[in-house]
């Protein structure tokens, strides 16, 4: 099969909760507290799955970690029993389901030795997301084990913080040809961290040696940070030859798509005016953390986005109007990821994008309908229906949480993922 774009979902794990852990990210903050849906959140995360195999897409997942984190505990000299709550919550976080920040991946045709990198996100701004990256890359070092194809890379070191595909963009005139890497990182975000260093994106584009000029480092708008933007995805989101971006998504907008268009003149760069949706729109309805997709068969390109943005009437307004235009995006397709949208996490940040040819990657990740259908039957039988953020260090839950996952590592045949 020819090289093509594969999403790869995380599966939303069975600890799935809303603690509040992430500041700087308003939904995470406006749900701490509440209690989650861990079974109905997994299932919304597989019918999303389904509706991009039905749009004629390649799908693949990932499976969620093991959770308590018991290493990262012991490291801290604690366990589930002893530690305080917060360090606790931290350990039981479900956050590897947003798989836009397990790495950044650059593919084969961007890199001087025409291998498709990923480099896993060390994501040491939030505690509950530091201690991900060993899970995350025994999983991609498993799930792109050929090295003739792949080159998979430990996370960047501290004191420079990385979050992974959610701050990278590419631009390309098809999936397989060359394309332009655009890196977005974050100085300051007023009250809230900026989580992207610049010295990270710099060493990853070193790292997967891609060429100079066909990179570019942009800062991400203060302002958009302060506003909720702790990823540059809830505020853009590039596919082949178009940017869908918001107008203050950018520290410098004119610069950055004089930039862009200065190094790829067919670039097309559609910009959601402030006076059409504000800020607060984009962030409250995620209209920018959609997927946007090349459909086969020359039909165009699609925004897989959360029901949310359907629901803004600003928003949906300005949507059904673009797509009723000439642009190049044509369809939209809303879909039901509530459970993830209340802890910040839309349909797009629920993806990695890796472009490679899907007979290279280990077909135990590779997604279609009957797989689907087993790892649902799992999720139905085994996934708790309901967490309240104080039954966090229970044992019988842990228990389940633990049996849960085991269970799908078993229907998937990904047992040594221990
Ligand atoms: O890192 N939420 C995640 C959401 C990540 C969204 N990803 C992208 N935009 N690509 C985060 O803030 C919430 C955890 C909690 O509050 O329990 C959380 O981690």
């Amino acid at each position: 099969m020819p090289v093509t774009e594969i999403n790869f979902d995380g599966i939303i794990g069975p600890s799935h909760n809303y603690a509040g852990l992430s500041p700087g990210n308003m939904a995470s903050a406006n749900n701490a507290g509440a209690s989650s849906h861990p079974r109905a959140a997994a299932l919304q995360g597989i019918e999303k799955m389904r509706s991009n195999l039905r749009l004629g897409l390649a799908q693949g997942f990932f499976m969620p970690l093991d959770r308590p984190n018991q290493k990262w505990l012991a490291e801290l000299a604690t366990d589930m029993i002893s530690a305080e709550p917060h360090i606790r919550a931290a350990a039981f976080s479900a956050s590897a389901m947003w798989a836009a920040n397990a790495a950044t991946v650059s593919p084969a045709a961007d890199t001087k030795d025409g291998r498709c990198h990923l480099s896993v996100a060390n994501l040491i701004t939030m505690a509950h997301r530091s201690h991900e990256w060993r899970g995350t890359v025994a999983q991609l070092k498993l799930a792109f084990a050929d090295e003739a194809y792949f080159a998979v890379h430990d996370a960047v070191p501290p004191p420079y913080g990385d979050e992974g595909a959610a701050n990278h963009m590419r631009l390309c005139t098809g999936h397989d040809a060359s394309g332009l890497e655009i890196f977005v990182y974050g100085k300051s975000g007023g009250p809230f961290p900026a989580r992207q260093h610049i010295e990270s994106s710099k060493a990853i584009a070193r790292a997967h040696q891609l060429s100079p000029d066909r990179v570019l480092f942009v800062q991400q708008a203060e302002e958009a940070i302060a506003a909720g933007a702790f990823h540059n995805d809830v505020v853009a989101v590039a596919n082949e030859h178009v940017l869908f971006t918001h107008e203050l998504a950018f520290e410098k907008p004119e610069e950055t798509y004089a930039a862009i268009r200065d190094a790829m003149p067919e670039a097309e760069i559609v910009v959601v005016p402030a006076n059409r949706a504000s800020l607060a729109d984009a962030i409250q309805s995620y209209l920018f953390n959609a997927q946007l997709v090349t459909l086969p068969g020359g039909a165009g390109m699609a925004l897989t986005l959360p029901m949310e943005a359907k629901e803004n009437d600003a928003v949906w307004g300005w949507l059904s109007e673009m797509v009723a235009g000439n642009g190049p995006i044509r369809k939209l397709v809303p879909v039901n990821v509530r459970e993830s949208m209340a802890n910040g996490g839309g349909p797009a940040c629920l993806r990695l994008r890796v472009v490679c040819d899907p007979a290279t990657v280990d077909p135990r990740f590779i997604a279609d309908e009957a797989k689907l259908d087993k790892i649902a039957e799992v999720i139905a039988a085994h996934w708790p229906e309901e967490i309240a953020v104080d039954q966090i260090g229970d044992a019988a839950l842990i228990t389940q949480v633990q049996t849960a996952r085991t269970a799908l590592l078993d229907i998937c045949a990904l047992g040594e993922l221990v």
